[in-house]
């Protein structure tokens, strides 16, 4: 049967630098390929592939794609782990205020900018609690933990206790409520498992699935509130795309449920599962998605949804290149996105960090 490696098997480091290397770059082709459709309802297949035939056919001149927010923030996060050789949520929200106030139009939520300008006027003496003070105390259920999540994940990967503790307590330095922060956790975990699993032994889409339920039942409890129809609400929608997977009707009705039940928007319950669903549909062909290349028809599914494009593709590339690695990214994609080589290297140190004893 096939499987995901229940404990991290020994991986030989070439194979472990692909995938470092694929993660970091299938979250920032996900964010600058999927930015220009921000917003959008739902975005043509036809005008679609014709954008990705384009970029990834021979070189041409064009204004190279800017990343967002999404990538800032990862860069921080992974600098901040290099440089601390773990996590060091003073040092993580420094990078935080000094990325945003040096480049203010990435695209930020609108909310997070207050944690922002709090953190810069009390010098990040207390890291942790303007995140607090958002949204009247309780706390911000945006997908921003999660975007950034990922070399949290990479980093942590040999070690999953710190993995699961350390992606909540990066995510609770902008993201205090439990939406937020469980989003961040379900992003970490499903890098985790892409970057256990093997291609060449193939991935089951359901074991995938079940086995980010079993974990996220450790992490959900049941104290959200009354205003919540489910108490373990990542469950559930996991459990959606499950049942998503397998649906019978046209691609378009199957589309439509998707965007409907899952969600394409900045929330981050509505947008994790979306991106793990993503990443598991396109493992096998899509209906008017022309290429062979399983990482591209992730991204380029993840942004036909529309919604939040950049966010939902960047993080369901950083979960398609974590398991297929840098090899399954065409170059020339690569090159028309801002920053490529930057987060090359970062995935090279994160690597030799993590790695050091
Ligand atoms: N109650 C009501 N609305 C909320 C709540 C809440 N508790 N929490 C968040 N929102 P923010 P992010 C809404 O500012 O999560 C960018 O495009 C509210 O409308 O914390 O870092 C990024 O790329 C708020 O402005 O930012 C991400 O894709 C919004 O959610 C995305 O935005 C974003 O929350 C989220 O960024
Ligand atoms: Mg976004």
């Amino acid at each position: 049967m096939q499987r995901i490696l229940p404990v991290m098997t020994k991986m030989d480091l070439s194979t472990l630098s692909q995938k470092f290397r694929g993660c970091m770059l299938g979250s920032l082709l996900g964010d600058c390929l999927g930015a220009p459709y921000e917003g959008d309802s739902s975005v043509s297949k036809a005008v679609l592939q014709q954008y990705f035939d384009k970029i990834e056919g021979p070189p041409f001149k064009a204004p190279i794609k800017q990343y967002t927010d999404d990538t800032a923030m990862t860069k921080c996060v992974a600098e901040s782990l290099i440089d601390c050789r773990g996590f060091d949520p003073q040092d993580m929200a420094k990078k935080f205020v000094k990325e945003f106030f040096a480049s203010p139009r990435r695209g930020y939520g609108q909310n997070v900018v207050r944690v922002f300008m709090k953190l810069k006027d009390q010098k990040c003496e207390d890291p942790f609690g303007p995140a607090k003070e958002q949204f009247d105390g309780a706390g911000s259920l945006g997908n921003g933990g999660a975007m950034r999540v990922a070399p949290v994940a990479l980093f942590y990967h040999q070690d999953y206790p710190a993995l699961i503790e350390k992606a909540r307590k990066s995510a609770l330095l902008t993201h205090t409520n439990k939406l937020g922060r469980d989003g961040a956790i379900l992003q970490a975990i499903a890098v985790y498992q892409g970057l256990q699993s093997i291609p060449s032994e193939g991935i089951d889409a359901t074991t995938f699935i079940k086995e980010l339920m079993n974990k996220m039942h450790e992490i959900e409890d049941d104290d959200y509130g009354v205003e919540m129809e489910e108490c373990r609400p990542y469950q559930k929608q996991l459990s959606v795309a499950l049942d998503l997977l397998d649906a019978d009707g046209s691609p378009d009705d199957i589309n439509t449920k998707v965007c409907d039940l899952l969600g394409t928007n900045i929330a981050a319950l509505y947008s994790v599962p979306t991106a793990v669903f993503c990443f598991l549909r396109a493992l096998r062909p899509i209906p008017d998605i022309e290429t062979e290349n399983p990482f591209r028809r992730t991204l380029q599914y993840a942004i036909s949804l529309g919604g939040d494009t950049d966010t939902i593709a960047s993080m369901a590339g950083a979960i398609a290149g974590a398991y297929y690695g840098q090899s399954a990214i065409s170059e020339s994609l690569q090159r028309h996105c801002e920053g490529h080589a930057e987060v090359m290297d970062l995935a090279d140190r994160l690597m030799a960090a993590c790695n050091k004893p």
